[in-house]
């Protein structure tokens, strides 16, 4: 098919922010990165867009180069656009690097290299195969994965530890009732965040007295895909909610990292720690907690559990301070997310 004269032409960095926003569109939970990726001819005119809609769906290369297929555009010597490095295993899938070959593509940009045990290498059969693969940062590309990067960098889930309080700090009133310290739209928030995770997380203290359902219902009811729900610690608590189907997990220590190794042998990415204070103050002693998240009532309780205690913190020298801080006021409260870069 001819290539209309009023097609858009990219130049490269154009066509990557483009695949970014492809990238986008696909599911922030799951196992497996969004990549986004766009085809382009030599003169920077747009012939093949794909991106990847999850694990076990194609990758975004090959959804690429089955659009220019569909439309019967000839790809042969174009330029490969795509914001992570093309994997170079058979996983769910097959190779992309060796796909990209057989299209007859002529070069491949990419923005992220692929931290994957198996699947990285990509780059280096495309030269191989006398294809030129160039590695080309992009910011907007490493924050589309920023999570799942460090999780398979880390070779553990990426953990935002969650809670909400009041402006004295405290998580629960002093006879343990946490019912609601926040209003309708930070609660409303919490489930929009649980639907982008793989995984919460709660101590069985929390199960005992809240018994929480733990599902993501952002429109008010059980909606999207849902998070496995991860009990943590050795106390008994049949028959509660959490157990209600089989996406559940008991995980019988108290060891942040070891509950870690366990949920990245389950492919967990992201797991949200939503408390208690026990959970939550050992994800921090243990220096696992890579975001937080905190949603702060304007109320004073005076009395019960804050949300991190222990931390063998003696001076303000010392604080724990977050980095890339956003504030966004929800309803009378407000969310406070940012980044615990020590340790990492
Ligand atoms: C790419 N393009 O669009 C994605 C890639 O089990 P599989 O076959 O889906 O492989 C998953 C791994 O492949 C994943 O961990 C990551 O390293 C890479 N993802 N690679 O070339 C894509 N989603
Ligand atoms: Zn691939």
């Amino acid at each position: 098919m001819p290539i209309s004269s009023s097609a858009p032409q990219l130049t490269s960095g154009e066509a990557m922010d483009l695949a970014v926003l492809l990238g986008g569109q696909g599911p922030q939970a799951g196992p497996n990165p969004r990549v986004g990726c766009v085809i382009t001819s030599a003169e920077g005119h747009v012939l093949a867009k794909g991106w990847h809609k999850g694990a076990g769906t194609p990758h975004a290369e090959v959804a690429a180069l089955a659009d220019a297929h569909e439309r019967g555009v000839d790809v042969t010597g174009a330029t490969a656009h795509v914001t992570l490095e093309p994997c170079n295993h058979t996983g769910r899938t097959g190779p992309c690097a060796q796909a990209l070959t057989d299209a007859g593509i002529g070069r491949v940009l990419f923005a992220v290299t692929d931290p994957g045990e198996a699947s990285h290498g990509g780059a280096a059969t495309l030269n191989a195969n006398g294809i030129e693969a160039i590695h080309t940062p992009h910011d907007g590309a490493a924050a589309l994965i920023r999570r799942w990067h460090k999780a398979m960098t880390h070779r553990r889930p990426y953990v935002i530890a969650k809670w909400a309080s009041t402006l004295d700090g405290r998580m629960a009133a002093a006879d343990g009732t946490a019912f609601w310290i926040t209003g309708e739209q930070a609660r409303a928030h919490v489930h929009q965040v649980r639907g982008q995770v793989d995984a919460i997380a709660v101590g069985t203290a929390t199960v005992e007295v809240d018994n929480p359902s733990l599902s993501a219902r952002p429109g008010g009811d059980e909606s999207g895909p849902q998070p496995l729900r991860v009990v943590i610690g050795s106390r008994p608590t049949d028959g509660a909610k959490v157990w209600r189907d089989d996406n559940a997990l008991a995980i019988h220590s108290h060891d942040p990292a070891a509950v870690l190794a366990e949920l990245h042998q389950r492919e967990v990415r992201t797991l949200l720690v939503e408390g208690g204070p026990t959970v939550l103050s050992a994800f921090f002693a243990a220096g696992l907690v890579d975001e937080v998240n905190t949603y702060i009532a304007p109320a004073i309780l005076g009395d019960g559990a804050t949300a991190v205690n222990g931390l063998g913190i003696p001076t303000m020298a010392d604080t724990l301070r977050l980095t890339e801080v956003t504030h966004t006021p929800l309803g009378a409260d407000i969310l406070v997310t940012g980044l615990v870069t020590e340790g990492t």
